[in-house]
């Protein structure tokens, strides 16, 4: 078999038939061997839909769930099911136009790990949705790319739109919360090569749509227990963390060294902050870059102190730059703490734990075709 398409399904009996339809029509003329594979949990007639489906047509197959809920982990089960070399996700409502299969299956058929149609990338659209989804999917995706540092290069990481070659999942440990499927392929698969197409997204015509609050609030669990499972993407937060830290211990230090001790306001300040700058490193070398790094104490130290104080002479040019550009001392004052942040953050990594930089150089190639492919 050379390519399962795996669809969720959850009360859509309008488009079973049609979708059915148009995919026999997209692949029928193309020599590909391919399977259907639905798995529902559906409440309604969809179920006797697919069964009569089912019945008649020897390249559909439908898992019924009964009990169970959840688009993503219904489609690990189709992964599980699924016998193609190549597996195609895509929704039952139509919005994700089934001539694109050929397309999507002839890259990854000539060796892309990854293919995902996107809304994003020149010639695609999501004019299928309203200005108000467009703004929630938009945070939603740049929450998910500042977080995850494998979706910072995929346009559409949000997609539940794409192909992958069988060995990109199968083994993979996916155990994703809710409805974003693709975040827990590209967190947790193994591949090295994605491809981005662009196609437009539609609006449903039939059926309803089953997104809710209760989806939104999952995706930022599941986004959460990625970021705890990965250490690479973990590190970053703890370091935030750390650095926060960092500012009380230089407060409860300022307050001991002046109040119980009455040493002057200067030395009281320089040695709090002196305090800090140790612990941040102590907390670092032993939570954020545990794993890693060989080299000795008396070399990490100081690279870490001279990577900080640069990190504050950062953040005060950024804050006298954007008050050229009038923007409030503070606002500039906190842009400055975040790019300094981000700054050391990456020196470090780089520098000071160094052997750590390696790992986040085994990186995936992602390419794109930028021309318009086909509206439906
Ligand atoms: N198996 C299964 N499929 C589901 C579940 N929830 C949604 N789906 C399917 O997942 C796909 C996406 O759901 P939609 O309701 O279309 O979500 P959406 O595309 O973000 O929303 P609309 O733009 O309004 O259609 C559809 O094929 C649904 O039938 C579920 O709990 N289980
Ligand atoms: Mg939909």
């Amino acid at each position: 078999m050379d390519l399962s398409i795996i669809i969720p399904s959850f009360n859509e009996r309008e488009n079973i038939e049609p979708i059915v339809e148009r995919i026999h029509s997209a692949l029928r003329d193309q020599g590909i061997a391919y399977e259907i594979w639905f798995v529902d949990d559906s409440t309604d007639e969809t179920v006797s839909v697919l069964t009569r489906v089912e019945s008649i047509d020897e390249q559909v197959h439908v898992h019924h769930r009964t009990g169970a809920r959840g688009l993503a982990s219904a489609v690990v089960e189709g992964f599980e099911r699924a016998t193609g070399e190549h597996f195609i996700v895509m929704d039952a409502d139509l919005q994700h136009p089934p001539e694109l299969l050929p397309d999507i299956y002839r890259k990854l058929a000539a060796g892309i790990d990854v293919v995902i149609p996107s809304r994003f990338v020149s010639g695609g659209s999501d004019g299928g949705l309203g200005p108000l989804r467009k703004l929630v999917s938009w945070t939603a995706r740049v929450i998910g790319q500042v977080a995850l540092r494998r979706l910072r290069k995929i346009s559409d990481c949000t997609s539940g739109f794409f192909g992958v070659h069988r060995n990109v999942v199968v083994g993979a440990p996916l155990d994703p919360i809710g409805w974003k499927i693709l975040i827990e392929v590209l967190v947790k698969g193994r591949y090295r090569t994605v491809h981005e197409l662009p196609y437009e997204f539609l609006a449903r015509d039939a059926g309803e749509s089953k997104m809710s609050l209760q989806e939104q609030w999952n995706y930022f669990r599941h986004l959460f227990r990625l970021v705890s499972q990965s250490p690479s993407d973990r590190r970053f937060f703890l370091f935030c963390i750390i650095g926060a830290s960092g500012v009380v211990v230089n407060l409860v230090v300022l307050t001991i060294l002046k109040y119980a001790f009455g040493i002057s306001d200067i030395s009281a300040s320089i040695t709090a902050s002196l305090v800090a700058m140790l612990s941040n490193y102590i907390w670092n070398d032993q939570i954020t870059w545990r794993a890693s790094g060989k080299r000795k104490w008396n070399v990490k130290l100081p690279l870490f102190v001279g990577i900080s104080l640069i990190g504050i002479i950062v953040t005060t040019l950024v804050m006298n730059g954007l008050k050229h550009l009038d923007v409030p001392v503070p606002v500039g004052q906190a842009i400055g703490i975040l790019v300094s942040t981000v700054w050391s953050y990456a020196m470090n990594n780089r520098l000071t734990w160094r052997d750590s930089a390696k790992q986040l150089r085994e990186d995936v190639i992602v390419t794109r075709e930028d021309r318009r492919i086909r509206s439906v």
